[in-house]
């Protein structure tokens, strides 16, 4: 007799036997189960209140633990956190592997991704300790503004996401209006839409209905930077995180002051709402953390911190974002829709994949940026600016070329920014497309799709075994990376804008970027000319 056929024989014995090795194996599975035990150890730390309600509550945690209730512990597991474990390994570089007619491509984990599964551990121990709904039991450890209740949030002029979700989520938090200094932006609006968030009065309908209603800035401090309808008298508090510097508020009385050297403003008030065991709503989660993700360019600005990284990856867990980077790829889009305001730090960052290749002949790393854009010429004007700002994050990110399509989504079609010989070398194995006359960019035709048209077509091109051409000169990679500037956000600008100073390529008085541009436009180095090459050994090498 089988052991089948024996439960066959007798169900009611199976029956039990089963229940008593479930019964045996749950304290054990609890035991070995790391975020159950954090959980546990926080919960059962008795709080400011009395003992029974402490004790209660560790009754109650115990039930649903051993009870295993879907409800409570599934739901738990099964947010964004268990969504990015699922697809992201610890340790593993890369993932998403599909097929195309190109063949298998791998894609490296974003840095923005990689960042959020740091932090997964500790974000899903913090978020386990909040409570589902918001108790008013006050901590006395905690200081609770009560001058806020109420009072009108605004962040500042030429208003940006931060500034909106900050005033939204401060509004929430300490209870009261949040409102807009001046009309929103693309990015904003994409936030706002995605989390289903109404979009805020403005000032003046606020002052209109309630003209003494105390202000708290956000985002700002500085008169410059503040709507002028506020009547300094009525503020009552700053949240921000920029510099004090000669145009900071005076008042008449104190205020309450929240300014920390972060990211993000966002940031600052996520945090305050952890520190006060508070839940955020879902939306209120959500535009906190894309305001985060804008302000520091998806945890890769110089502003970033460690809080950053921390609260995007809590905020994740409690919006229930199951793909960050496609999160930020898609505000990324959105905020492009307002080019002119971004910087060219910005514009290769905001929406770059980096894809590993392993072939007979190229072995490494391949960046992919992409804007879209309705204006193309716009963007292409500032290749300039653009084309150092790649070279510069190439060698930042040890990638062996770094590709730009600036995509034009009205007439579909694309113009491929080439920063050195060898993307100018495979971008012409590739795409077989027209390289102009500096050089510089490449018509892609009507290919528009990094993923359909782009990514196959360079892939096939390496599976079949292209390789860097002999002889070919090298482009900028032998410029030390002090010299190609570092990254800094202007602390007068409201908006964060992070720039590139000090490379040597901008430099006005440099000719690095005459001898960049006659390198580029010359035909030998990717070609491989035979004729020219002699010339090309005489050529002083840039940098
Ligand atoms: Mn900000």
């Amino acid at each position: 007799m089988t052991i089948i056929d024996w439960f066959i024989a007798k169900p009611e014995l199976a029956i039990a036997t089963i229940g008593v090795c479930v019964a045996l194996s749950l304290p054990l599975y609890h035991t070995f189960r790391p975020v159950t035990s954090n959980k546990e150890m926080i919960r059962s730390t008795p709080d400011s209140t009395d003992a029974s309600s402490a004790s209660a509550k560790k009754v109650k945690f115990a039930t649903a633990t051993t009870s295993q209730s879907p409800n409570d512990e599934n739901k738990a597991r099964a947010g964004a956190s268990e969504a990015l474990r699922l697809t992201m390994k610890k340790g593993e570089k890369s993932f998403k592997k599909y097929s195309d007619d190109g063949g298998v491509i791998t894609r490296k984990h974003t840095p923005i991704e990689e960042e959020v599964m740091n932090k997964f551990e500790q974000a899903e121990n913090i978020v386990d300790t909040l409570p589902s709904h918001s108790s008013d039991v006050p901590d006395v450890a905690l200081f609770l503004p009560k001058l806020l209740k109420d009072a009108m949030f605004v962040g500042h002029l030429v208003t940006d996401l931060d500034s909106v979700a900050g005033a939204i989520g401060a509004a929430a938090l300490y209870g009261g209006k949040a409102a807009l200094a001046s009309d929103i932006n693309s990015e904003t609006r994409f936030a706002l839409d995605y989390w289903k968030v109404d979009v805020p009065p403005t000032i003046e309908d606020v002052l209109k209905e309630k003209p003494d209603v105390d202000v708290c800035l956000v985002d700002h401090q500085q008169t410059s930077q503040m709507n002028p309808n506020i009547n300094v008298d009525q503020i009552v508090g700053v949240i921000d995180h920029h510099a004090l510097q000669s145009k900071t508020i005076v008042t008449d009385k104190p205020i309450y002051i929240d300014i920390r050297p972060w990211g993000s403003m966002s940031t600052i008030i996520a945090h305050t709402f952890l520190t006060h065991r508070r839940r955020p709503s879902v939306p209120v989660a959500g535009m906190l953390l894309c305001a985060i993700l804008s302000d520091t360019l998806n945890l890769q600005g110089p502003t970033t911190t460690e809080w950053d990284r921390l609260i995007v990856a809590v905020l994740a867990d409690i919006a229930d974002v199951k793909d960050i980077q496609l999160l930020a790829s898609q505000q990324f889009k959105a905020k492009s829709k307002e080019l002119a305001g971004l910087s060219a730090h910005a514009l290769v960052n905001g929406d770059q994949k980096a894809f590993s290749f392993e072939a007979s002949g190229f072995t490494g790393d391949i960046g992919f940026a992409v804007v879209e854009t309705t204006d193309d010429d716009a963007i292409l004007d500032k290749v300039k600016q653009l084309l150092p700002e790649m070279v510069a994050g190439k060698r930042e990110k040890n990638l062996q070329c770094l590709f730009l399509a600036v995509v034009n989504i009205v007439q579909l079609k694309s113009k491929l920014l080439l920063c050195g010989p060898t993307e100018k070398a495979l971008a012409v194995a590739a795409f077989g497309g027209e390289v102009s006359d500096d050089g510089m960019t490449m018509d892609l035709g009507n290919r528009v799709s990094r993923k359909k048209d782009f990514i196959p077509v360079i892939t096939r091109t390496i599976k079949n075994g292209w390789s860097r051409p002999k002889d070919m000169r090298r482009g900028l990679s032998t410029v030390s990376l002090d010299k190609l500037g570092h990254l800094e956000v202007d602390p007068s600008d409201p908006m964060n804008q992070v720039q590139r100073v000090g490379s040597i390529l901008e430099s006005p008085t440099s000719k690095r970027m005459d001898e960049f541009r006659n390198m580029m436009s010359s035909r030998q180095l990717d070609l491989g000319d035979e004729d020219e090459k002699k010339e090309t050994d005489e050529t002083l090498m840039i940098g």
